[in-house]
């Protein structure tokens, strides 16, 4: 290689070129601008060609594989919605009884996981299988129209919680779930958002290093059931970390070991009021107001209890990673 040459093709440049493997393809049927198909995406670039994947029914299921078509490039396999964890244990177990070191992830949605998969998710941890289950968290039940799930926020609407006279959208709070999966005490639990794919192709790749349960919650907004616009995805999901409603964190045998920091808190209204499923809140009425103020108690409190803030500036924070681009590469 003559000098020249040394100097054109920096390695910045040879990163950006590399093909990467992708495990889910384009051409598949997801709206525009859907989170949980990037997501899946990333999560698959990120884990690499020797995986198999349980996917419970849901919008990731459907719109991959309308028969007879099928966008997974890798071996994928339909579960019941309510036992992706089960299923995603025993292919683990076949592997290990052929000997063979593939991994098995588990792919769901936030109804597949918070709710009617929990059950198998919860014994899938508990036996300790070699499982990475992923969890694509859009806060509702999409693929059926919208209904809310234990996921939803307080005070969204959705088809099953609208807003009315009685009250302002959801009435209950969102599950942490990641506290509960924590508490089975498996070697690694994670949440990560769309909007942060360094963040969350590093997660993806520790937990697919780990021997035994590992579980990742990835925030992935919907334009049709949020109510934005399908070119917002990105900046929708990262105002949901920014403003503290949806905290960045890893947690290792149930101990806090890494989280996401906040450079600048922002206000959650910033991030209600981008999307339709809250416009209820931004009405003038004292109902509203007062939900308004229990939305950003929640977040100050995420921010309180997990030390979001306060950190100074830093490459790995929000602001960061926002100018971090793909392949790792940082944009001018
Ligand atoms: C036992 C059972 N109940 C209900 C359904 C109908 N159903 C199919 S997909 C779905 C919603 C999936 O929601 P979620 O897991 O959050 O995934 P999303 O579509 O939002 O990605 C429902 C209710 C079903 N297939 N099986
Ligand atoms: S309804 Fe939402 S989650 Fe389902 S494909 Fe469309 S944007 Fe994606």
């Amino acid at each position: 290689m003559n000098n020249e040459t040394t100097k054109t093709v920096s390695i910045e440049e040879l990163r950006r070129k590399q093909p990467r493997f992708q495990g889910i393809t384009s051409g598949h049927r997801a709206c525009l601008g859907c989170g949980e198909a990037l997501a899946a995406r990333l999560v698959t670039e990120a884990a690499g060609p020797d995986v198999m994947i349980a996917n419970a029914t849901g919008c990731l299921e459907i719109f991959t594989t309308p028969w007879p078509e099928s966008s997974w490039r890798v071996p994928w396999m339909h579960s019941l919605f309510e036992n992706a964890g089960a299923i995603a244990a025993g292919m683990e177990s076949a592997m290990k009884a052929q000997g063979k070191t593939t991994k098995v992830l588990s792919f769901a949605g936030d109804g597949g996981t918070f709710d009617i998969g929990f059950q198998a998710l919860s014994g899938m941890m508990e036996r300790g299988h070699n499982v990475l289950y992923v969890c694509y968290d859009n806060e509702a039940y999409m693929n059926t129209g919208i209904q809310r799930s234990s996921s939803t926020p307080h005070a969204a609407r959705t088809t099953t919680s609208p807003p009315g006279r009685e009250r302002m959208g959801k009435r209950h709070l969102k599950k942490d779930i990641v506290s509960i999966v924590a508490a089975h005490h498996i070697p690694y639990a994670a949440t990560t958002s769309v909007a942060y794919p360094v963040d969350l192709r590093r997660k993806v790749r520790r937990a697919m290093e780990i021997e035994g349960p590992t579980f990742i919650q990835i925030h992935s907004p919907c334009p049709l059931g949020w109510g934005h616009d399908g070119a917002e995805t990105l900046d929708v999901a990262r105002m949901a970390v920014e403003c503290g409603l949806y905290p960045v964190i890893e947690l290792e045998r149930g101990k806090l070991t890494g989280l996401l920091p906040i450079r600048e808190p922002r206000p959650v209204s910033d991030y209600l009021k981008v999307q339709q499923r809250f416009r209820h809140l931004f009405q003038d009425h004292h109902k509203a107001r007062e939900e308004l103020e229990h939305l950003q108690a929640l977040a100050d409190y995420n921010i309180e209890t997990f030390q979001l803030s306060g950190h100074g500036a830093d490459d790995q924070d929000t602001s960061g990673l926002n100018e971090a681009r793909r392949g790792g590469v940082r944009s001018a």
